[in-house]
């Protein structure tokens, strides 16, 4: 289920260079793990910088496979299996996209 896990968490790699700590932030989010509070904040920090063992600022899937807290792998892995599935309408972030693609659009219209 592991690898179930990291995959469901590698959906949120939205610019496809590895989950950046704002991508993992929102994962986790939809995973209800954020409460908003400071305190589920410096938590998803904490896994994110114990994650990262390369320091690169971004998670690929083999720095989660290894790194992920196993409460967090049971929570995402049990709302699996619940039937949650990612839905890029709901989860996807349109003003990262529009970072993303601006200039190349910019340039092709003009
Ligand atoms: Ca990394």
């Amino acid at each position: 289920m592991k690898e179930a896990a990291t995959k469901a968490l590698m959906c949120f790699d939205t610019d496809g260079n590895g989950l950046d700590q704002t991508e993992f932030t929102e994962a986790l989010q939809a995973f209800r793990f954020n409460r908003d509070s400071k305190k589920m904040r410096d938590t998803i920090s904490n896994i994110f910088a114990k994650c990262d063992v390369d320091g690169n600022g971004r998670l690929t899937a083999k720095e989660l496979t290894a790194g992920l807290p196993t409460s967090v792998l049971s929570r995402i892995t049990k709302k699996l299996e619940a039937g949650w599935a990612f839905d890029p309408a709901v989860w996807a972030t349109p003003s990262k996209a529009a970072t993303v693609m601006g200039n190349s659009e910019a340039e092709a219209l003009s």
